[in-house]
């Protein structure tokens, strides 16, 4: 035996969790939390273990392969050299953009691009030659109101107020199950043990939900609210210490302007306004608003279920202005700014929005990046600018985006895909070449993207676990091997690269907490290595004015292009309500979004893609537990089984995201086996945020009746 013990993050989801993992020589012995981990302190959630399972999968693909159709149009994978597999890409791409204009060019990508420093740091590598219009990513199905808010508020789109939970004394949370998703936006690793605190502190959690979750179970208090209606009860609140003189920014005032002209924007939100169409009673608004203003420390926070429905960022918006009047913006135990040891917020563009639109729809860019609701037009309504070739990196838009059922038709038309990913599923399917990168465990990691979320300062580099297979390459190197052969295609001279963990030693070396900034931590990679569970540099701090990016370093409240947004709230709450029921999303710690149902370990147990209904929902229509029903929207019906649940509010059912294996021609045996149905099938690519051109994949209006057995 020749056991090691290796210090590594868990990158599955935004608690990056610190872990300690043994090994055998090529094996895996365990995976445990790592407990000198300053921010996760050996918390783990049963999630870690799959990092051994993706690494042993032997669904996953280790070499590059092309689907090839024989003569009875069957399509077949060929495995192929990496040789042929990046030429064929670089050729193919740099073609359409050639012959059809750049923007025929489309990319897509998804979540884990975020978890995976190495896709961070490279993909411009690649992309620097397709500047396209046609850009997409998860963003616009899931936080892209919040990158708003903090664009058009405090100057950057990454600069995220974060809840301080450790040191608050008053909880308002929305739309959010931490408990089942680990935080987000919030990297709050072992948040069970921190709400628990807050209540032994005699703090108070007050969850408000359309499903009793998780986090509502665990909460002091929890107020079920008809979905998509959360921007009237935010206002309501607003409204409230407006109207009860209760409005204090305290340290903010010197930089804080607009709130008068908020205060008469709002007048007609009042709490009886809100409650006809939230289900919460008007005094228990009041009762809200007060308690938010009397509270020592207060946070006023909400994640999905208030950013991807149709007023997410009136919704986002709301919240930071509520952190804002009552003086718990940038203050211990309310809601603060990070300073990350590689800050972002100084080293990216601060990003923008509406600078063009999308061809078919006329949606809105952010940061460069088009709502992928519009993917699917834009790739099947001929004319200039339709896209004829699709990039799509770590990403199951099929499975992830609304009307997928169309997106999947849609991708069948294009005439070149290659897929970054180390699956063949709902989505790659579509590929000519599909590239998959090393395993996580034969990668080393550095978390750019989440320690700018996190609920204190620290920093931490975990080295590969296991030595990259030989004929294998890293998602980064398959971006600059990528890269380089269209510059070589245009004639270019090659260009040196740069390895991910070079560049970020120079931004630790030039950031916050380096000696050349005169900082006692005096970061820098070789110091990180030497410290593998990560450098502590303490809770977070107030920084305002100074960390605003704004021109003025002001935070101008009365944002115009939101407060426009109000006369749509007014408009769509004046006509009477349509009596549908209304489909929310639901998460389970042991998955992840659409691709972590191919470990055993993980999808044991009953089956969990079920639409959960309130009992009296079910007897007005005839529906058993456990019976097949048929759900449809606009865009689509899919049959799934109906659970009971005392737990839903009454008109709402629930149906999490990401299944629905069953589809012909995909590589997931396990995942096959516990297909389930997309909920993405019946969620709507008509049905955004107005504003933001976010999706509103929550909210979605449905009909649910039995199945006649014919
Ligand atoms: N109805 C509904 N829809 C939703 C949501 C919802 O709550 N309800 N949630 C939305 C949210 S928040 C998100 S973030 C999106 C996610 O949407 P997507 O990002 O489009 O989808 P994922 O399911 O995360 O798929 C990730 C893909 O990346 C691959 N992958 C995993 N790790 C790596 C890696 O290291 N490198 C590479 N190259 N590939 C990798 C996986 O095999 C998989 O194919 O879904 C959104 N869709
Ligand atoms: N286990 C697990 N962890 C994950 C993920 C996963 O798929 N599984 N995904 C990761 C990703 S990509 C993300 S973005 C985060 C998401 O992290 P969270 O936002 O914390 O997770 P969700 O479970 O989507 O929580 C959304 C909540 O909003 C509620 N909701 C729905 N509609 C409304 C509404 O109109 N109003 C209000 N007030 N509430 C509403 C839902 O009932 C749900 O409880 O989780 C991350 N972590
Ligand atoms: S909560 Fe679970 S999935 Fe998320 S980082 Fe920690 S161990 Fe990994
Ligand atoms: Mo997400």
């Amino acid at each position: 035996m020749s056991t090691r013990i290796h210090h590594r993050a868990c990158h599955l989801c935004e608690a990056i969790c610190g872990l300690l993992i043994t090994t055998d020589e090529e094996q895996v012995i365990s995976i445990k939390g790592d407990p000198n981990d300053p921010l996760s302190r050996g918390h783990i959630c049963p999630k870690a273990v799959a990092l051994q399972d993706i690494h042993e999968d032997p669904d996953r693909l280790r070499r590059p392969v092309r689907r090839i159709t024989g003569a009875d149009g069957a399509d077949e994978w060929r495995e192929i050299s990496w040789e042929e597999a990046l030429d064929t890409t670089a050729q193919r791409l740099l073609e359409t953009a050639q012959r059809d204009g750049v923007n025929a060019v489309g990319i897509y990508m998804g979540n884990p691009t975020v978890h995976n420093y190495g896709m961070m740091t490279h993909q411009k590598n690649l992309f620097r030659y397709f500047r396209t219009d046609n850009r997409f990513s998860a963003t616009s199905v899931d936080q892209l109101p919040h990158h708003l808010v903090s664009l058009w508020l405090f100057g950057h789109k990454s600069l995220f107020p974060i809840p301080d939970i450790d040191r608050s004394d008053y909880f308002l949370m929305l739309g959010a199950n931490p408990i089942a998703s680990n935080g987000s936006i919030w990297t709050v690793p072992d948040v069970r043990k921190r709400i628990k605190d807050l209540k032994h502190r005699g703090g108070k959690l007050v969850v408000i939900d359309p499903r009793r979750t998780e986090t509502a179970q665990l909460a002091t208090e929890h107020h079920f609210i008809t979905p998509g209606t959360d921007a009237l009860f935010l206002l309501a609140l607003l409204h409230t210490l407006f109207a009860e003189n209760l409005v204090a920014p305290a340290h903010l005032a010197d930089f804080v302007t607009g709130l008068d002209e908020i205060s008469a924007a709002i007048a007609d939100f009042t709490p009886e306004f809100a409650t006809d169409h939230t289900g919460i009673d008007a005094a228990t608004t009041r009762r809200i608003a007060r308690e938010l203003a009397a509270a020592g420390a207060a946070i006023c926070y909400g994640r999905m279920g208030v950013s991807t429905q149709a007023y997410g960022t009136l919704c986002q918006w709301t919240i930071q202005i509520l952190n804002i009047v009552t003086g718990n913006l940038d203050k211990p135990g309310g809601s603060l700014f990070t300073l990350p040891a590689v800050d972002q917020v100084s080293n990216i563009s601060p990003g923008g929005f509406g600078r063009h639109f999308s061809r078919v729809r006329q949606l809105p860019e952010f940061d460069r990046e088009l709502p992928a609701s519009a993917m699917a037009e834009e790739i099947s309504t001929p004319g200039e600018g339709r896209i004829r070739a699709l990039f799509v990196g770590a990403g199951n838009p099929v499975l992830s985006t609304p009307n997928g059922r169309q997106l999947d038709d849609a991708l069948a038309q294009l005439e070149f895909m290659v897929c970054l990913d180390p699956y063949l599923n709902e989505t790659t399917r579509h590929a000519d070449i599909i590239l998959p990168p090393t395993s996580p465990l034969e990668h080393d990691h550095y978390d750019i993207g989440f320690h700018i979320n996190a609920i204190r300062n620290t920093a931490r580099h975990s080295e590969a676990v296991f030595d990259k297979p030989e004929d294998a390459l890293h998602d980064w190197e398959i971006f600059a091997q990528l890269g380089a052969r269209v510059g070589a295609l245009l004639g270019e001279e090659p260009q040196p690269v740069m390895r991910p963990d070079e560049i970020i030693d120079m931004g630790l070396q030039s950031g916050p907490y380096s000696a050349r900034r005169g900082s006692e931590f005096e970061l820098s990679l070789a110091r990180l290595r030497d410290h593998p569970s990560g450098i502590d540099m303490g809770p977070l701090q107030p920084q305002l004015p100074a960390r605003l990016q704004t021109r003025d370093q002001h935070i101008n409240c009365a944002t115009p292009q939101v407060l426009g947004d109000l006369q749509r709230l007014r408009d769509e709450f004046a006509v009477a309500e349509d009596g549908l029921l209304k489909l929310i999303g639901r998460r389970h710690v042991r998955s992840n979004n659409s691709w972590m149902h191919n470990y055993r370990r993980l999808v044991k147990g009953k089956d969990r893609c079920t639409l959960l209904m309130h009992p009296h929902d079910m007897h007005s229509r005839d529906i058993g537990n456990g019976d097949e029903v048929a759900v449809s929207s606009r865009a689509g019906s899919l049959i799934v089984r109906a659970e009971a649940s005392e737990d839903m509010m009454r008109g709402v059912v629930s149906l999490p995201h990401g299944f629905g294996h069953n589809r012909p021609g995909i590589r997931m045996d396990i995942a096959k086996r516990h297909a389930g149905v997309s909920c993405n099938d019946i969620t709507d690519d008509l049905a955004l945020d107005a504003l933001s051109g976010n999706a509103a994949v929550n909210g979605v209006p449905v009909t649910v009746s039995t199945v006649t057995c014919a």
